[in-house]
């Protein structure tokens, strides 16, 4: 329930009717102009979702020069454009982010403080889009951020999903979801542009015919048609005059259907068909890192995919370009597979609708295509069965039978008739039932490949790509992925952020290499008091926050360990729990113990289907339950799980961590994002040496990380030999110890069976060797609490030389490269137009 703001001093402004002026009196006119005229209210009974709404408005205004200016560039000179094409967009809330990028964040804090009103009150009533499921979404958000940034000219299409990622809540200790509504209140920032509507079309049959002038043709007769309706977002860059757009597509029914239906007097079978055609953007499938093979889901990236392909056909003829330039104006980026059906729409497009020769087509389409694979487990691997796949795109189908013969002749003349390398290079998975590999389509109808850590693009040529890589070598280049600085730095860890300014300069948020200039303070008194003392402000502020949240108390003097992520097997936020029960038991055998005061903070949603995940996070509120409370543990351990992890409950805590928990098993984290967020916050990581975790260890040094573990070498040799997780259980004590108190009960009740599948999987099956690398986890830990503990300069001098030494892992570093390497796209800088000749 919402109250109204009271609002401490009454407004006296005096101004023109100016809608986007700057100056403090505009401002605060302009934001009461959208509180009275928008929202409809007056401030007596304003509420913090008006004054949000009001504000927001008051920004957006302040952004629609920049939108427009550069739509006008854009078309005027035909500007090449780097297209992301994503099923996920995890951008976290804008109202900050556009006031810091557009340089008006300080102004508008103090606009509103004069109205007797504060900023960041009003900012924490954005719920934010949560159009994602984890990291490859919020890659998607870093990138178009510095492709606005680097004034590259940008377009990102997805899905206006009505229900994003689901929030997550507890019950006794267990997760429950519920549905996200962050479209409840209206979103300010979007435009709905429906004159640009187009038609996708689904199911059917195809039909053979020959044209007047004896070509032989395909028609597809659908069994239905849903009507995509864009949403524009303005993607501002910082401190430039860009601003990119994010075109998110809507389902609805086209309105000819539903009339025709209400003429035949079935009023209730065309709403009824409206609703069916609105389900495909209605709600997010919720797995990170998983395929679920649901049909909805192939329409969804269809859907999506067939509307940008129209909608970017539409942009070329409207400049006047003819279809052959679509490769010179455009450059795709597929993130993943979950757009690759874009390859056989770009060539249905290319020749049912628009007559082209098959040859031409093939060569537009694999000139304008690139593919970033982000994962090597089985599992994520998108495969359709070929009977959905034909039933619901025949023509798809079809086309990819073509790709396919054309393909594998290719594959024969260059490698003889190898039939088992046939078999697995096929777009068409043929033993045991029938399947289409977007994978393999990808491969094949792009001109690059790329991985996200140099790590994770070296597995791939070796294991899931090898036969690829040894068919088209010049394909593949690494990307290794990067975060940008803006949000990650500048709005969410602000005394820091002016700190690093006042000591080299206001350039770093672009340039993120100059941070490197720190490293001449790490020996500065003054500098590494503030250093130390900023980390102890936010490490407070996150204190109160969780007290709020959870109701648990915990100590801001105690080291901040935490491991905030989708929760997965693979990421082994179990292997954290054992060695938080392994300190726990140390204090029960011995209550004097010298022990490292820890805050185990635990953050991140577990797929609602995904069983052991959502059992993991029962272990660790479990543990937390009987840790927290015990008098013998005397608050020198406590275990918080904070809910509903997002983007805008992400931001608090990397600014306030000591250390960062980065320790899935070598070989599966394709890259990690938030290894960087961290690391770019002073905090130092524990972890693998996997994703790019290989590479913050090499640009930070090996001595300010804290390796553990098997290399993904070892991974896979131990595996080959015959793996035997129990050989660990029974040949380490403390291992033993550990296991042996889950399976009593002890952290249940009493009750054994709670936790006996993930006990079972551990001893028996152990796919991601949590047991093997305990001994050397538990080493490196206690390792990491003498450093805190016993030598504290030498921490500080670890966290300041970490962060000045991750310039490399900025996403304008990886956008550039994209540009560079694959794209070849570069900047168009932007010249506001004089309002009075754009309306014109
Ligand atoms: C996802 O978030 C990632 C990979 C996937 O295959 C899917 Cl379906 C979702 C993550 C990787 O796990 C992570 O290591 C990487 O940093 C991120 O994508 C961005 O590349």
């Amino acid at each position: 329930v919402e109250t109204s703001f009271a609002r401490n001093s009454p407004l006296s402004v005096q101004v023109e009717d100016d809608r986007t002026g700057l100056s403090l009196e505009t401002l605060k006119r302009a934001f009461l102009d959208n509180l009275f005229y928008v929202q409809g209210k007056s401030p007596d009974i304003a509420t913090a979702k008006d004054y949000y709404m009001a504000l927001a408005y008051t920004v957006r205004d302040r952004m629609l020069h920049h939108w427009l200016s550069t739509g006008q560039t854009y078309r005027r000179t035909h500007a090449r454009t780097a297209v992301y094409l994503s099923a996920e967009f995890l951008m976290g809330p804008y109202l900050g982010n556009n006031l810091i990028n557009l340089g008006l964040y300080d102004l508008f804090e103090q606009a509103m403080e004069e109205l007797g009103l504060n900023l960041k009150e009003i900012m924490d009533q954005e719920q934010e889009p949560g159009l994602g499921n984890g990291g490859l979404g919020r890659l998607a958000a870093c990138y178009l951020d510095s492709m606005a940034t680097l004034e590259i000219p940008s377009l990102g299409y997805g899905i206006r999903y009505e229900f994003g990622i689901f929030e997550q809540a507890f019950h006794d200790g267990w997760q429950v979801e519920k549905t996200d509504q962050w479209l409840r209140w209206g979103n300010p920032w979007e435009v709905r542009r429906p004159e640009w509507a187009v038609h996708v079309k689904i199911g059917g049959h195809t039909e053979g015919y020959t044209d007047h002038q004896g070509r032989y043709q395909v028609n597809w007769v659908p069994d239905k048609v849903v009507r995509g309706i864009p949403y524009d977002t303005p993607i501002l860059g910082y401190q430039v005059n860009t601003a990119n757009t994010l075109r998110l597509w809507r389902a609805e029914s086209p309105e000819s259907f539903d009339f025709d239906a209400f003429n035949r007097g079935d009023y209730y079978g065309a709403v009824n068909s409206k609703i069916i055609s609105e389900n495909i953007s209605k709600v997010l499938y919720p797995n990170d890192d998983k395929l679920e093979g649901k049909q909805l889901r192939l329409e969804q990236e269809f859907f999506f995919v067939s509307c940008s392909l129209q909608d970017m056909i539409r942009l070329l003829m409207s400049e006047g370009l003819p279809l052959e330039q679509f490769p010179e104006k455009f450059t795709v980026q597929l993130n993943d597979t979950h757009p690759a059906v874009a390859i056989a729409e770009l060539m249905r497009l290319l020749v049912d609708d628009h007559e082209m020769a098959w040859d031409l087509a093939w060569e537009i389409t694999q000139k304008s295509f690139a593919y970033t694979n982000h994962t090597l487990l089985p599992e994520a691997l998108e495969r359709w069965p070929m009977y959905l796949f034909g039933s619901l795109l025949p023509r798809h189908l079809e086309i990819i039978f073509e790709i396919n013969r054309i393909f594998l002749d290719q594959v024969r003349l260059k490698f003889g008739p190898d039939n088992e390398r046939i078999a697995r290079m096929s777009l068409i998975e043929e033993t045991g039932g029938r399947y289409v590999r977007m994978a393999n389509l990808a491969c094949v109808g792009s001109h690059a490949i790329n991985g996200v850590a140099e790590l994770h693009t070296e597995l791939l040529k070796e294991t899931v790509l090898k036969d690829f890589y040894e068919l088209f070598p010049e394909k593949f280049v690494n990307k290794t992925n990067g975060v940008t600085p803006r949000r990650w730095m500048v709005l969410s860890n602000p005394r820091l952020a002016k700190l690093i300014d006042q000591h080299i300069g206001t350039a770093w948020p672009t340039q993120l290499d100059q941070l490197s200039k720190l490293e001449a303070y790490v020996d500065d008194p003054a500098f590494r008091n503030e250093w130390r003392e900023i980390k102890q402000a936010n490490k407070r502020f996150l204190t109160a926050r969780i007290e709020r949240l959870t109701g648990i108390k915990v100590n801001p003097d105690s080291m901040f360990d935490v491991q905030i992520k989708r929760i997965h097997e693979y990421k082994r936020q179990q292997l954290n729990a054992l060695h938080i029960i392994t300190l726990y038991r140390r204090l029960k055998q011995n209550p004097d113990l010298e022990i490292t005061p820890r805050t185990f903070i635990f953050a991140g949603k577990a797929a609602p289907g995904y069983f052991m995940a959502k059992l993991i996070i029962k272990l660790i509120t479990a543990v937390g339950d009987i840790v927290n409370r015990d008098p013998v543990v005397r608050d020198r351990l406590k275990v918080v799980f904070i809910p509903n992890y997002n983007v805008t409950n992400s931001q608090p805590i990397y600014p306030a961590s000591d250390l960062s928990e980065q320790i899935s098993t070598a070989g599966f984290e394709a890259s990690g994002t938030g290894n960087m967020k961290f690391a770019l916050n002073g905090s130092l990581t524990i972890g693998t040496l996997d994703g790019a975790n290989v590479e913050i260890r090499e640009e930070v040094g090996a001595e300010n990380f804290f390796l553990f573990g098997m290399t993904a070498d070892e991974v896979t040799a131990l595996k080959a030999s015959g793996y035997q997780p129990w050989q660990y259980y029974e040949e380490n004590a403390e291992l033993k110890g550990v296991i042996d108190l889950i399976s009593s009960g002890f952290f249940s009740g009493g009750d054994t069976e709670t936790f006996k599948p993930l006990i079972d999987n551990l001893l028996q099956q152990d796919r991601f060797t949590v047991l093997a690398d305990y001994q050397s986890y538990i080493d490196c830990q206690d390792h990491v609490g003498k450093v805190y503990q016993q030598d504290q300069e030498n921490w500080l001098r670890m966290s300041i030389l970490n962060a000045a030494r991750m310039g490399k892992f900025s996403s304008d570093r990886a956008v550039r490269e994209y540009c560079k390497e694959i794209w070849h796209v570069d900047p168009v800088s932007i010249e506001l137009q004089e309002y009075s000749k754009m309306v014109a």
